[in-house]
């Protein structure tokens, strides 16, 4: 179902990511032949902190200014459109059980394994932290627990054991896929982590676990680029499927301010960007989601917001450079690495 009149504007109109056709049903994924699926999950249920993640799928879909679907949408690094490679729908947004997150989460698990079933690759918009739990698992469950590995982005480990009377929190959904043993320990690969959380014995529990975890100190010893390296190999052996979870707050306030528990001295949003579109198109994504979105502490014209929107897009893009075979390390084209194309110096 088409759902932009012609010349209408991206945050004009009905509302889908991109303005792109909307599919409700797993049977429309098929005879579509969608390749990817994008959803929303409204959910701030599992916050500790300051909370609004449930507006973030609206957000992230409002965030958008380009022309609507099917305008051209070349990424000018990699002159690759993705819209012209791959089948793209918005599948909506997942039922959600107001203030009962154990009801809530198995909705959410049914609700992505609706769109496997369907043959699509989810990438989900939420929605604090708490959702990469059941979303994570629907995916482990179509491909196998134990096959498939996480990158993961963030300032913070979200290793928490839960706190007494909840489950679920925004700071234990990796705990929660490693001890149900759908993402082993050693399949996460953790990139950003600073500020004051966690404690020793969290990290302790990490360490006997084997998680592959890149702290920011890494980052700034060595350069994001020769960590970004060693995350890709490492995203290479340790599973047989990547999914994606950026929590927003990876990157540094100064880049994503609207979200629960900002942390400053984080990525820049370029850094997250490129990282995104190299996993992508290196080694291939089975699912993603971007969470922690919160638009109520979003300033500067929704800056957050856009900065998930362009998370997507970059996935989005670096899955279409895959399929087209574009899989060299940090592939750029030439005309835009400033080593080809039509450009001349002065002095040349
Ligand atoms: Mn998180």
């Amino acid at each position: 179902m088409i759902v932009n009149r012609p010349g209408e504007l991206s945050y004009a109109g009905l509302q889908t990511f991109l303005k792109l056709p909307v599919c409700l049903t797993p049977a429309d994924l098929r005879a579509g032949g969608v390749d990817i699926a994008i959803a929303g999950v409204p959910w701030d249920g599992t916050a500790t902190t300051r909370s609004g993640t449930q507006l973030g799928p609206k957000a992230i879909r409002a965030a958008d200014h380009l022309t609507g679907w099917p305008a051209p949408r070349a990424h000018l690094d990699v002159r690759v459109d993705p819209l012209e490679v791959l089948t793209v729908v918005d599948y909506g947004d997942s039922p959600i059980v107001m203030g009962n997150s154990d009801l809530t989460f198995q909705g959410i698990r049914a609700f992505v394994a609706e769109i496997l079933s369907g043959g699509a690759t989810p990438i989900i918009l939420g929605g604090d932290h708490g959702i990469t739990w059941p979303v994570a698992t629907a995916v482990a469950d179509a491909y196998g627990y134990g096959r498939v590995g996480i990158v993961h982005f963030d300032a913070h480990a979200d290793t928490a054991p839960d706190s007494p009377g909840t489950l679920g929190g925004h700071g234990a959904p990796m705990r929660h896929l490693i001890e149900s043993g759908a993402v082993p320990g050693r399949n996460f690969v953790q990139v950003g982590l600073r500020g004051y959380w966690p404690d020793a014995p969290v990290l302790a529990w990490m360490e006997e676990h084997g998680l592959r975890t890149h702290f920011m100190a890494e980052i700034r010893k060595d350069g994001f680029d020769a960590v970004l390296e060693r995350a890709l190999d490492e995203a290479l052996d340790t599973a047989d499927h990547l999914y994606i979870s950026v929590d927003v707050d990876v990157a540094d306030p100064a880049y994503a301010p609207g979200t629960g528990s900002p942390e400053p001295g984080g990525l820049t949003s370029g850094e997250v960007l490129r990282a995104v579109r190299r996993l992508a198109a290196e080694v291939g994504m089975v699912g993603m989601d971007v969470v922690e979105v919160s638009p109520p502490f979003d300033v500067g014209n929704n800056i957050t917001a856009l900065f998930a929107h362009r998370c997507v897009t970059e996935a989005l893009t670096g899955t279409a450079m895959r399929r087209l075979g574009l899989t060299q390390p940090d592939y750029i084209d030439p005309r835009s690495a400033g080593t080809g194309g039509a450009r001349t110096y002065r002095n040349s």
